[in-house]
């Protein structure tokens, strides 16, 4: 075990790798080879568990779940590997003895971020609790080359670069695995053939060859002996299939399969290139689960017994008709007993309510890509058609079908297809119930569930907030770092007026810290004594950062009329990437810096109002940004968010929760009281009565609300200087053309509860503290820990 492993020797492990390496003496190397040295030493160290844990699940028959996702966000990984092998202290410890700082290693590593946003860091969080919960859950997913693009403010604007994250010494972590490789099929054409006792075998005809190479990654459990695996999979073009690519273009067109992740976060149409990315990470994946199950000597006809396979969001939804062809084509079992296990095997969760994010293939593009699996499909959709065409009006036969209108239904197909479905906060799984999926659930309502996102607790407090982490373990003791239900104990302490004074000072300090990286990035000072006022997440028009624009923009003008005004301090912070697309988006960027030049600049606003864009807003931006936020920003229309996840890591930090009734900010203001959570605008009931009565008029509140037009009018009459077009597409997304988010109508009420916080937080710190801390004490309820013991119990039913 790693944790017997004492200063001496990793000392000498760490020198010997520097040497074998890089030939270099550590007081010679660079940070980015001692982090290349130290990483590697970890490997090792956790070698023989991983082997064992991978190798146990074929030796000892083991159930285990297989988390098919198409994108992956875990940011760096060298502390929480440290920390969960329980060796942070001693590594740290004898590095600083030979005159390395652990955290300018910290520094060298890059974020992998193999994803877009709050799916992907679900997907990561999710690996590191399935080991740390011991459960036997390997990850699926693909090796890209450039992760999601680096964003640079240029101008106000949003510039996109690649992210570049593999350096030349390759992903540290990850260990190829050539002889694991596999071919996937796609294009060509394919017919059935009769063979023996009438069984149908297909026969392709100048398909294409791709040969799927795994890199995988350990996924280490927190203290506890074990690691789980991540595989994902590279394309490579081996010497026996060149011929398939004569070309350097042909060449090039494999080589984007895995290249770059699809940079878009639910606003933008698919390709075919995504299609393809699609299929080979499924097909890869599960022709090596049934390879390893086949090697258990079991019956195929019984692999639900020992694989689980989930389906995150629709990307992976092939799944459903690939372990159908596997089945069937490769081992001969037939289509009754083949749909029996798949449906199963598989499991799907559902991220999003938006239309625009639900998959649809057209089926033309679908057949020529991968023709098999669309034959597969169309016998799925007819058997669907036939046998539910008599029990349920034809209605919810159409809706629910998965070919509709040249369209293949890529959610319809994981419903079909598998045995469970679920939502990802418990507003959202009633809305899928009521609404998205509504005819679903008269034909299935036993799959439907749900599951509550949740965090990984030691990144979010332990990692990223060492300061309060080191509080806590002298109000409480040690043990919520294993655990994090302990933090309830805090609860005991909220009028201990000497622990809310250490709390404060605690918050400042990570204030401070993100003070030093702005002004160290944008050369701005913040103020620490103000309240530090944080929105970062994706930019999109339904989590309505508009909104919180259009707030600043009211305290400017106030403060512009009445100079005297008396205003408790306040820096708002934003971090968000827009879709490269997503041309509304990116205007509100563009405003938001624009808006921040203005009022940064302004001598008679000095340091009442601060407004910065933190670019670049990634996993380790938010360890950063999250631990100094005294407000957090949850402001989504209601019924549009479906869980969010960083409310959940804000509250963990002990910022107060402005929200609306959306996703899981319902279940952290049933978490925390109602006293505890800012709550404003319209709830989800409110927002539908609109969508039924067609009632919403925004231009009436325009008309007759002064101070919203006169907020609306400065988007456009010169108050932002140094933008062109962005105001006005603006202004006609609230005026002219209504709204569709409702910022008018929730604006007063936003801009009220921002004021009583306001009060209370220059009047009364204790109190401001007192809820801080029952925040902390009550985020124990968002561990992802507890969230996948759910799935791997009532889903998976693994052990
Ligand atoms: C198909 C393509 C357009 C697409 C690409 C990425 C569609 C969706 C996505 C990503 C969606 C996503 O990240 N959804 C978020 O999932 C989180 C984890 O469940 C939720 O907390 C969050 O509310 C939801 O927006």
């Amino acid at each position: 075990m790693a944790t017997d492993i004492n200063k001496a020797q990793f000392i000498k492990d760490f020198k010997d790798q520097l040497y074998e390496d890089f030939m270099v003496k550590n007081s010679d190397a660079t940070a980015e080879e001692q982090f290349v040295a130290l990483a590697k030493v970890i490997k090792n160290y956790v070698r023989p568990d991983w082997f064992r844990q991978k190798n146990g699940i074929v030796a000892d028959k083991k159930k285990t779940a297989y988390y098919f996702s198409i994108e992956f966000l875990p940011g760096k990984m060298l502390q929480t590997n440290l920390l969960n092998l329980g060796i942070y202290r001693m590594v740290e410890a004898a590095l600083a003895e030979n005159g390395v700082a652990l955290n300018d290693l910290v520094a060298a590593e890059r974020d992998m971020a193999l994803g877009n946003g709050g799916l992907g860091r679900l997907a990561a969080c999710f690996m590191d609790s399935l080991a740390t919960i011991g459960a036997p859950g390997f990850g699926n997913g693909i090796r890209y080359k450039y992760g999601l693009f680096k964003q640079k403010i240029v101008n106000g604007y949003q510039v996109e670069l690649p992210d570049a994250w593999l350096s030349s010494e390759g992903n540290v972590w990850e260990t190829k695995k050539p002889h694991s490789a596999v071919d996937v099929k796609i294009y060509g054409n394919v017919y059935l053939e009769p063979h023996d006792g009438g069984v149908l075998k297909p026969v392709y005809e100048n398909v294409k060859t791709l040969h799927a190479v795994p890199y995988d990654m350990p996924q280490i459990g927190f203290q506890n002996g074990v690691v789980n695996n991540l595989r994902l999979w590279d394309v490579e073009i081996p010497e026996k299939y060149e011929l398939d690519y004569p070309t350097l273009a042909d060449r090039r067109r494999v080589e984007d399969i895995t290249s770059v992740l699809y940079p878009d976060d639910s606003s933008r149409e698919g390709q075919s290139l995504r299609l393809i990315q699609e299929y080979f990470m499924v097909s890869a994946g599960l022709q090596t689960i049934v390879k390893s199950y086949a090697k258990m000597g079991l019956p195929m006809t019984a692999i639900q017994e020992k694989v689980a396979v989930h389906i995150n969001d629709t990307h992976p939804a092939m799944a459903v008709p690939e372990l159908m062809r596997i089945l069937m084509d490769d081992y001969g079992v037939k289509w009754s007993d083949a749909w029996t296990s798949t449906i199963a095997v598989m499991s799907y969760t559902n991220h999003t309510v938006l239309s625009e994010a639900l998959e649809k293939w057209d089926a033309a593009l679908f057949k020529e890509i991968v023709p098999r699996i669309h034959q597969i499909v169309g016998e799925i959709d007819r058997q669907f058609v036939a046998k539910w065409a008599s029990k349920v009006d034809a209605c919810v036969v159409d809706n629910t079908r998965i070919i509709r209108n040249g369209q293949i239904h890529m959610a319809n197909l994981a419903i079909i297809g598998g045995h469970s479905v679920n939502g990802v906060a418990k507003l959202h799984t009633e809305l899928l119930i009521e609404d998205v999926l509504k005819d679903f659930y008269t034909i299935f309502p036993e799959k439907f569930n749900n599951k509550t996102n949740g965090i990984v607790p030691r990144r979010w407090s332990q990692i990223a907030n060492p300061k309060l982490s080191n509080l806590i373990d002298d109000l409480i003791g040690k043990g919520w770092r294993r655990d994090i239900h302990e933090l309830k104990k805090l609860e005991n302490l909220t009028s201990d007026t000497a622990v809310l004074a250490q709390l404060d000072l605690v918050k400042t300090a990570n204030k401070q810290r993100l003070a030093d990286y702005a002004k160290k990035m944008l050369g701005i000072e913040l103020p620490v004594n103000a309240i530090f006022d944080v929105q970062v997440k994706r930019l999109h028009a339904y989590k309505r950062q508009l909104l919180n624009v259009m707030h600043i923009i009211k305290l400017y003008q106030d403060l512009k009329a009445n100079s005297e005004l008396e205003l408790t301090p306040r820096v708002f912070i934003f971090g968000a990437k827009a879709a490269p697309g997503y041309h509304f988006a990116k205007s509100v960027i563009k405003i938001i810096n624009e808006l921040a030049a203005l009022v940064n600049n302004d001598a008679e606003i000095g340091d009442k109002l601060k407004v910065v864009f933190l670019e670049n807003y990634n996993v380790s931006l938010a360890e950063l940004i999250i631990p100094a936020a005294d407000v957090s920003e949850q402001i989504s229309t209601a019924g549009k968010e479906a869980s969010g996840t960083s409310n959940m890591k804000f509250m963990m930090n002990g910022a107060l929760t402005l929200a609306t009734l959306d996703g899981a900010n319902i279940e952290i203001k049933d978490a925390v009281g109602e006293d505890n959570i800012i709550i404003f605008g319209m709830d989800k009931n409110a927002v539908y009565d609109h969508y039924q009565k067609h009632d919403y008029n925004a231009r009436a509140i325009y008309d007759n609300n002064p101070e919203i037009k006169r907020v609306v009018d400065a988007f456009v009459d010169g108050t932002i200087p140094n933008i062109h077009y962005e105001g006005h597409e603006i202004w006609d997304a609230l005026v002219s053309y209504n709204d569709e988010y409702f910022l008018l109508e929730d604006f007063d009420d936003y801009v009220k509860k921002q004021a009583e916080l306001a009060t209370l937080y220059a009047n009364d710190k204790q109190t401001w503290q007192q809820k801080a801390l029952i925040n902390i004490a009550n985020s124990e309820r968002f561990s992802s820990d507890d969230t996948i013991e759910l799935y791997a119990k009532e889903i998976w039913e693994i052990n």
